[in-house]
């Protein structure tokens, strides 16, 4: 098939999941072009059969604000058009929904038989969809798609309590390349941050408020307190990271945590990890979680949303009420202190991750793509 595939081109989640989306189904001979206004963080290598487009928006005077929407909508129908798609997968609803509802509309019948599949990814569903400013076109954007996707049953079931929406939504989870996140020896790599042997305790996410970074300080805090010699790896930067510091500050406990900004290969740190940490205030499925997992790392998270789904409590680490630092630390301290224990856990972590092996979801993508152009 000939698949276009929108997404933001960010390190965050849902443009990384598209990006290793349009990998897999590029290894299976499909061609792929995929369309977004810089070149994906993830598609750092050549690759055949992926073509990448670049939305143009060109400033004017009066544009205050340039019209993204349309200039994604007028390159859509032309890639549609010239480049013989046969189906245009966007990931997250705002604008991308939108903007191929309207390529659908500019081309007419010459796009009737090309399916819009859109994948809901989760702040375009919990945060930025339900904001009233949004809400009406994404519940219209939605229901117009031809078919529609989520991460997770937890972010399924939230669209349809936020939105009215009158489609099927398939659900079909991240995923995770198995081969390039796996424990692998990077023993020099730890000694050189842990010279006495400390335990490390690792974070990854865009440091936005939701992912609490500052309350990942305050858990780190206390596994010191409890007499564990540990280093805290904060992996990614964004708005948070300045809190985030300060906290650090306050607690008098900056020697012991490195700021290492953004990451191309999360999976080396994930190597030398012993615990990883996911407090967050939202999270429709957790991709940071499936990846330290299968890195064999037990994951303390919170009680929320999609991460449930993923993180097995008890199983595969931990799940604790949001906000509660008590039961994080002491779930944490837990885990550091016992090495059988530890080993379990890290077992049961990579086994968990296997049930989200990368090949299995592409062929439920593919499948879905089928299932939907033969309904048009
Ligand atoms: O988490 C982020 O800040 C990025 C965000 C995104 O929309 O790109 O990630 C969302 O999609 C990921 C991929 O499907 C999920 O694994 C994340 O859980 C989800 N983030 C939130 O719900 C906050």
């Amino acid at each position: 098939m000939n698949i276009g595939i929108v997404c933001y081109p960010t390190f965050g989640g849902s443009g990384v999941v598209a990006t290793e989306l349009a990998k897999g189904l590029a290894q299976r001979n499909h061609k792929i072009h995929i369309l977004s206004y810089a070149r994906p963080a993830r598609l750092d290598t050549f690759q055949t059969n992926i073509s990448y487009h670049e939305v143009n928006i060109n400033s004017y005077p009066l544009f205050e604000y340039p019209p993204y929407d349309l200039a994604l909508a007028n390159q859509m129908a032309n890639m549609i058009e010239f480049e013989g798609i046969d189906v245009l997968h966007v990931h997250y609803a705002i604008p991308h929904a939108t903007s191929a509802f309207l390529a659908k509309q500019i081309l007419g019948e010459r796009a009737a038989d090309i399916p819009i599949i859109t994948t809901l990814h989760g702040t375009d569903i919990t945060l930025v969809g339900s904001d009233a400013s949004y809400k009406s076109v994404v519940d219209f954007s939605i229901n117009q798609s031809d078919g529609v996707t989520a991460v997770s049953e937890y972010l399924k079931e939230e669209t349809y309590k936020r939105f009215d929406i009158q489609k099927d939504i398939e659900v079909i989870p991240n995923f995770i390349d198995l081969d390039r996140f796996k424990k692998s020896n990077k023993s020099h790599f730890k000694k050189a941050i842990c010279p006495n042997g400390e335990k490390i305790v690792v974070h990854v996410s865009n440091f936005r408020e939701v992912k609490r970074v500052p309350e990942v300080i305050s858990v780190f805090d206390q596994i010191l307190k409890n007499d564990i010699k540990a280093k805290l790896l904060l992996v990614g930067d964004g708005p948070d990271r300045q809190r985030a510091e300060r906290r650090c500050r306050e607690l008098n406990m900056c020697d012991e945590v490195r700021f290492l900004g953004k990451q191309e290969n999360v999976e080396e740190i994930l190597s030398i990890a012993d615990l990883f940490l996911i407090p967050s205030g939202s999270e429709t499925f957790g991709l940071a979680a499936l990846e330290a997992m299968s890195c064999s790392v037990p994951v303390i998270s919170s009680n929320i949303g999609g991460l449930p789904e993923v993180n097995i409590h008890g199983e595969t680490g931990y799940l604790c009420d949001l906000d509660d630092i008590e039961c994080m630390a002491r779930h944490a301290v837990d885990i550091l202190k016992d090495e059988e224990h530890h080993e379990e856990l890290s077992k049961n972590a990579r086994k968990q991750a296997e049930r989200f092996e990368m090949s299995n979801i592409v062929t439920r993508y593919e499948e879905y793509y089928k299932k939907i152009k033969s309904g048009l």
